[in-house]
């Protein structure tokens, strides 16, 4: 049977992500990694792995029924994870909510069979790829903010060789 890569996460408004992708073009090198796409830059809630449609069907039936008050999202921190040669944008002091709503979505997955990472949630937009040499973070003098009011499921697609997210549903965070 066949399977999708599949992760909930959030989706950045259009502007949010024009904004973050100035930013990182005077914060870091040009030649240093591969910056993301602009329309990629999101925030991973919980990754499930390669399902098939049925798992797939039973994941999304249980985010439907959750019920969570949207969050606030300042995104004012920025770190380098050499191991994976990643670079993110992230968040000095996380949103219970997030936390919360992550939390609550990794325990379904896992009761589901999709294998967590033992490794702590660490709320991040990945901003760029293969970067592996050290390098110097810009001074923390920046601060983005967004209101989250929605949750969402995502197919991780490859095409050409590029990754592309591609939104598949939707639900609201309100009580
Ligand atoms: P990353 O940006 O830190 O690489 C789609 O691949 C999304 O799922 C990305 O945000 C990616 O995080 C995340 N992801 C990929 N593999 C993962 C894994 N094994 N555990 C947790 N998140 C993962």
């Amino acid at each position: 049977m066949q399977t999708r890569r599949l992760f909930f996460g959030l989706a950045l408004p259009d502007a949010l992500q024009q904004q973050i992708v100035s930013w990182r073009a005077q914060a870091f090198p040009a030649d240093i990694g591969y910056p993301v796409a602009a329309a990629n830059l999101h925030l991973t809630l919980a990754f499930l792995g390669d399902v098939h449609t049925e798992k797939a069907t039973a994941l999304s039936q249980l985010a439907a029924r959750i019920r969570q008050p949207g969050f606030s999202l300042t995104l004012n921190d920025a770190g380098h994870w050499p191991r994976p040669g990643v670079v993110w944008l992230g968040t000095r002091q996380a949103p219970r909510g997030l936390l919360q709503l992550a939390a609550l979505l990794r325990s379904q997955a896992a009761r589901n069979g999709c294998h967590q990472s033992p490794q702590p949630f660490h709320p991040h937009i990945t901003l760029l790829r293969g970067v592996t040499q050290p390098l110097s973070l810009p001074p923390r003098d920046f601060s983005f903010s967004c209101d989250i009011t929605q949750f969402s499921l995502f197919q991780s697609m490859q095409t050409q060789g590029r990754t592309r997210y591609h939104l598949l549903d939707s639900w609201p965070l309100s009580e």
